[in-house]
């Protein structure tokens, strides 16, 4: 074959039984499940071949590329109902029982692995250098968080997947752009397709099953990082919404894309907050030094949001609204006391220990976020005497963190269900679970052969990187099943390869045909640079569709306008150039994420009520409203009429919520 150059590249075809796609704490969890039982089906005369692609390099890729400084779900004594009732409290009482519980019963074994893999975690004072799996007790920032020191995290965490699958099964640096139905069956996967961003080369891989975990959706908002500061954002800038775009793209019915996540920040470096709220008891406080969240009036301005303002731990989006109200009535800059929470803390201390907690806060930014570091060092902050500003950032779309936007997937089949209707439906439900919830593969999409797990998992947050990896491993186990189960399918692309060039190189071609036009490579009528179209994209989304612009606000008239000028983008997006294969990658992560937000938005529009206060407001139905939307809204993209439809789904508590008390 011969060598590609730039627009016209080597094709290189693979057939494989299993294709993941992503590189991340899925990905990792998927590949270290499946070793052995790649080994076992290898003992059993079956040779089950795999391919993990990663458009980065696995060691640094993902939302754990800088490391981390908590496992937020580590369960210990804690029950996995408790913890699907977290969830489902935490994300305003639409969640999916199943998935939660299923994951919380299984997560644990995750983080015992990272452990006797060489991750540090923080034991209590006796028990240091005790694995948890022989008692050792962790350090507990929150009920469900235990501390780490995690900067080699996905380093740990990336060996072990790289030696359980073999290097050989492993390709990094190859973007996959889309996935490729069967010729057979239109609502099943064959294959995808992706290019190689340092060589000339296009793979196109053909599978009986594939795993899509390319993560969350950032950079579809204008970030508050302009600028000097542009790239820098919370959530992973290289995660671009290719997971829901594929998946749309495919036919997968998507859940909750309404749903984003605004995580509160340390301002301007996204620093994190849970250790500092939850361990070092911190307060978040206005101007004025008001501890806001406690005062008179917090409860008075929840109230629109009955009964989720009654629960026990305020949900993050709750806490954000009355953040919110601060900001906007003029009572900001708002501020983390960490002076009052390290003095508090330092009372009883001596000073070598004290200096020991000093050490731990900067470690904190250090772990996972080492620009807040190089924030407080450029500003002369010294935590223990000077306080820190906190901010909402721009929105973000995840399913794995404090968000539960992404695709619906099948339940466990184990799980029973306590309420009278479902008893009386259960001889003709498999597992119990209602209807629709279940068809036989955990965790497989409604497309046939397609998995996802956790940012791709929709209804079903606070997974975080423990769970996010632990989900991986239950679709391995289930993938092969799938695999076994189709031993003598073959798959068929409803697409030709000479089609898929002529797709994914359009930007190429538009650059080579136009380029000498003018003289000014990025100034040309005939086409559009990728950077210039992510801008337009980010304008749209945050003054119509409730960015920072507006406070978070929206209406069905705003979003009428982003609707047509999402098509007008969508439109111009054909347009967009590549002048290299770096351009080439942000052309088709530009065009995933239009996609994202294209469905964020329908999803929005379609829910006719507030259902995330302090995350986003429907200003024209700003209230909760539990009679018509207390359920799931979901979407299927028609990728040849380009048309959304969007529908309610009935949402059923498996876990028993208490009532709540007026
Ligand atoms: O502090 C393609 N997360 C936290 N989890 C915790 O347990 N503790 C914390 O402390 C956490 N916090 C936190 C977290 C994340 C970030 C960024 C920060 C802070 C700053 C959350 C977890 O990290 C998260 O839940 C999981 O990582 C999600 O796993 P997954 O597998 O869904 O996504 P990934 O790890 O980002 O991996 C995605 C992979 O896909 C690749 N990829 N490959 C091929 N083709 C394409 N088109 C692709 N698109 C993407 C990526 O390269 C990557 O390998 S805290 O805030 O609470
Ligand atoms: P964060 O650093 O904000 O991502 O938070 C890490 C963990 O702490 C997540 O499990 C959050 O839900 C939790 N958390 C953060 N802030 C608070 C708070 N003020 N109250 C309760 N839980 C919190």
């Amino acid at each position: 074959m011969s060598e590609g150059t730039f627009g016209n590249p080597e094709v290189v075809e693979e057939e494989v039984d299993i294709l993941l796609i992503g590189g991340g704490m899925g990905a990792c969890g998927a590949a270290y499940e499946l070793g052995p039982w790649l080994e076992q089906a290898k003992a059993d005369g079956h040779e089950i071949k795999v391919k993990l692609v990663d458009k980065a390099a696995m060691d640094r890729s993902g939302a754990v590329a800088q490391g981390l400084s908590a496992i937020n779900t580590y369960l210990g004594d804690n029950d996995p109902a408790d913890y699907a009732r977290m969830v489902s409290n935490d994300l305003m009482g639409i969640t999916r029982d199943d998935l939660a519980y299923d994951l919380g019963r299984h997560v644990d074994d995750s983080v015992h692995h990272f452990e006797d893999w060489g991750l540090p975690i923080w034991k209590q004072p006796g028990d240091e250098g005790k694995p948890l799996v022989d008692g050792g007790k962790p350090v507990r920032s929150g009920k469900w968080q235990i501390m780490i020191n995690g900067e080699s995290y996905k380093w740990i965490v990336a060996e072990a997947a790289k030696k359980a699958l073999g290097t050989e099964r492993i390709q990094e640096r190859v973007f996959i752009v889309k996935l490729v139905n069967d010729k057979n069956d239109p609502n099943r996967v064959a294959g995808a397709v992706g290019f190689n961003v340092r060589e000339h080369k296009l793979h196109v891989y053909k599978f009986k099953a594939c795993l899509l975990v390319a993560g969350g959706c950032v950079n579809i908002f204008r970030p508050r990082s302009v600028g000097e500061g542009t790239g820098r954002a919370w959530y992973p800038v290289w995660n671009a919404g290719s997971t829901y775009a594929m998946a749309a793209e495919a036919g997968a019915e998507l859940t909750m894309m309404e749903n984003r996540f605004v995580p509160a920040r340390f301002k301007d470096g996204y620093g994190p907050v849970g250790a500092w709220f939850l361990l070092f008891k911190s307060k978040a406080i206005n101007a004025y030094g008001e501890e806001y969240l406690s005062k008179d009036g917090a409860q008075e301005l929840l109230k629109p949001y009955y009964p989720y303002n009654k629960a026990a731990v305020t949900p993050s989006c709750l806490r954000n609204h009355v953040m919110l109200n601060e900001m906007i009535e003029g009572r900001g800059p708002i501020y983390m006391d960490t002076v009052t929470a390290l003095g508090d803390l330092a009372k009883n201390m001596t000073p070598k220990e004290i200096k020991h907690l000093e050490a731990e806060a900067w470690e904190d930014f250090l772990d996972m976020c080492i620009g807040q570091a190089g924030v407080w060092a450029g500003e002369n902050i010294e935590p223990e005497k000077k306080n820190s500003e906190l901010m909402p950032t721009e929105p973000y779309l995840l399913g794995s963190h404090s968000g539960c936007c992404g695709i619906w997937v099948s339940g466990p089949t184990d799980l029973g269900a306590p309420t009278e209707e479902l008893h009386a439906e259960k001889d003709k439900v498999p597992g119990h679970l209602p209807n629709g919830w279940n068809w036989g593969y955990r965790s497989m999409t409604t497309v046939k052969g397609l998995f996802t797990a956790a940012d791709g998992v929709g209804a079903s947050g606070h997974k975080f990187s423990s769970g996010s990896h632990a989900e991986g491993r239950m679709c391995a186990k289930s993938m092969v099943k799938f695999v076994m189960d189709n031993k003598d399918w073959t798959p068929e692309l409803n697409t030709s390869v000479d089609e898929l060039i002529e797709d994914i190189y359009r930007p190429v071609r538009t650059f080579l045909e136009h380029k000498d036009y003018t003289t000014a490579i990025d100034v040309n009528p005939n086409y559009i640079t990728p950077k210039m179209l992510q801008f337009r994209l980010q304008k749209i989304m945050d003054e119509y569709v409730a960015g920072v612009a507006t406070w978070y606000r929206t209406n069905a008239k705003m979003m009428e306008v982003a609707e047509g000028k999402l098509e007008m983008l969508k439109e111009d997006a054909l347009k967009m150039r590549a002048k290299d294969l770096h351009e080439l990658l942000r052309a088709w992560e530009n065009y995933h994420r239009i996609l994202a937000a294209e469905a964020h938005m329908k999803h929005i529009q379609f829910r006719e009520e507030s259902r995330y206060p302090g995350f986003y407001y429907r200003m024209d139905h700003n209230y909760t409203d539990e009679e018509n939307w207390k359920c799931f809204v979901n979407s299927i993209y028609d990728k040849d009429s380009k048309k959304w439809t969007v529908f309610k789904r009935a949402h059923v508590d498996i876990v028993s919520k208490p009532a709540p008390k007026d």
